[in-house]
């Protein structure tokens, strides 16, 4: 039974507790475009200084390198003719058809709009945010944004201890970074390889490239270096960066297979935006790199779990089912579910009464939802069991990481087509007991909303009676509101706070209280 099981395996691992040191490693931020922006003015400089002088740098205000400021129209008409030579430049590749900056330095309150429009290297600083919530933001010139190579990332606003809430740093995404000679926008100015005499033998992949398609969670992602080099090769090399789940838990949330081969395979186990990085030793010249974003894109409304202590404690994901306001648990431990919520015990593709004490007839949850296709879920660790069910379930729990039937894995419960202005409640059960560190990502249809409980805003003291003993500690984390329209989920995220309070999380111990 999964009760047993469980206890006896928290028993077990009790001893090692103790020894377990965190595995949470720094963010690996902004990998793509360049950590450092300031050998971008100077490649800009050199490209206006190679060219005509169509596009002429100026020095970045303030010194921070970002500004990849271009002169007014006007300034650069007398080289009109291309000395560029790829035949994607074109006509864009002379002024005053390049992309201006767009930056205004010296505003006093800049536009909270995710976008660094006074060009200081911070995205909305000293505009107003809710706690969690994520936004999409372009941590470059203004007008540069969706030009090019150009990709938003996302940034995460920030509780900020006695300060208010505030965004914290722009990451992810793709920059604009020192024009090179591979077939792309780098710098985002509205010219490809506006290089002099370039002849690109590579062809990096831009934003909407089709050689780049969207992908599933859990389905394996194929990738061909000859998509983007054709010649011979001496090495082939892979690498792939994920959102903050990989941030925080050692066990990567993908796995790639052929990472030094032409061909490799990558499976993303969640949802969001997964950063490929190709490098290749060229059989005569030096190495060169591509990097470019995956966007993973589970539909509807996706809510993730991932905690740094997932291979050795046991923690649970529920979602309360709309319009229901029941306590979480019927009885006096954790498995006593109450079964109005979306569960362990109702909602993998295996139900599982025999788990609950006392046993209960289980039925699989069903709010009312079609069934979904079973792309969304055959690649899953039950996706045998899904098979033989010939669909998939929405709502749809992928698998308990209950150290039993998996390990080191977040969890992430799915429905796939939520309707108009409904409300979820999501709860994290802490059935192993002892202090954990869980983070919540909400997606809706594929793009992060939401991250709660990351570093520096995490969980303290969520620890308690193990669920096995008791209700134990249970983490109450946002009610989320579904909004769709014209078949697009969007989604407002309120984070929970203890009762009267507006700030902490909603953190009990022994309280089944909704
Ligand atoms: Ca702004
Ligand atoms: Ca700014
Ligand atoms: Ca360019
Ligand atoms: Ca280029």
């Amino acid at each position: 039974m999964r009760g047993r099981v469980r206890w006896m395996r928290a028993l077990a691992l009790a001893p090692l507790l103790g020894l377990w040191s965190g595995c949470s490693s720094p963010h690996p931020s902004a990998a793509v475009g360049g950590s450092s922006n300031t050998s971008q003015g100077g490649a800009a400089s050199a490209a206006a200084g190679a060219s005509t002088g169509a596009a002429t740098a100026t020095a970045g205000a303030g010194g921070h390198g970002l500004d990849l400021s271009l002169s007014q129209p006007g300034a650069g008409n007398a080289g009109t003719s291309s000395v560029y030579t790829t035949p994607d430049a074109g006509q864009l590749c002379q002024a005053p058809q390049l992309v201006a900056d767009g930056c205004m330095p010296g505003l006093d309150d800049e536009p909270c709009n995710g976008l660094d429009d006074d060009c200081d290297g911070t995205v909305d600083e000293n505009c107003p945010c809710k706690a969690g919530d994520v936004q999409p933001c372009f941590l470059g010139p203004p007008g540069r944004r969706g030009v090019g190579a150009c990709v938003d990332g996302t940034q995460l606003c920030r509780r900020g201890g006695e300060f208010a809430a505030h965004w914290g740093e722009c990451t992810d995404g793709i920059r604009p970074s020192p024009e090179t000679c591979d077939g792309l926008d780098n710098d985002c100015n509205g010219c490809i390889d506006d290089l002099e005499d370039c002849k690109a033998e590579w062809k990096c992949p831009g934003p909407g490239d089709p050689r780049t398609p969207d992908g599933l969670p859990l389905a394996p992602y194929p990738l061909r270096g000859h998509d983007f080099y054709e010649g011979a090769a001496k090495t082939w090399s892979w690498t792939i960066q994920g959102g903050p789940c990989d941030a925080l838990t050692a066990t990567p949330s993908f796995t790639l297979e052929g990472a030094d081969s032409e061909t490799a395979t990558f499976t993303p186990k969640l949802s969001g935006d997964y950063t490929v990085t190709l490098t290749v030793t060229p059989e005569v010249g030096p190495p060169f790199k591509c990097s470019w974003i995956v966007h993973i894109e589970g539909p509807g409304l996706r809510i993730e779990l991932c905690y740094p202590e997932s291979t050795t404690y046991d923690l649970d994901l529920y979602v309360k089912q709309p319009g229901k306001k029941t306590p979480w648990f019927t009885g006096t431990a954790q498995f006593s579910s109450a079964l109005d919520q979306c569960c362990w015990a109702n909602c993998e593709a295996n139900l599982r009464p025999g788990d609950l004490m006392p046993a209960q007839t289980v039925t699989r949850a069903d709010w009312g939802y079609a069934t979904s296709p079973l792309s969304l879920c055959e690649n899953d660790l039950q996706g045998a069991a899904w098979q033989t069910l010939g669909y998939c379930a929405s709502p749809r729990l992928d698998i308990d990481n209950n150290l039993v039937e998996a390990t080191g894995v977040p969890e992430n419960i799915n429905v796939d087509a939520p309707r108009e202005n409904e409300t979820f409640r999501v709860m994290v059960a802490n059935f192993t007991g002892a202090d954990a560190h869980p983070l919540v990502n909400v997606y809706c249809d594929g793009r992060r909303v939401a991250t709660i409980g990351a570093a520096p805003d995490g969980l303290t003291n969520f620890s308690g009676t193990p669920g096995s003993a008791g209700i134990g500690p249970l983490w109450r984390v946002a009610d989320i509101t579904t909004h769709v329209t014209g078949g697009v989920t969007s989604c407002t995220v309120d984070v929970l706070h203890p009762p009267g309070s507006t700030t902490g999380f909603d953190v009990t111990v022994d309280d089944a209280r909704y």
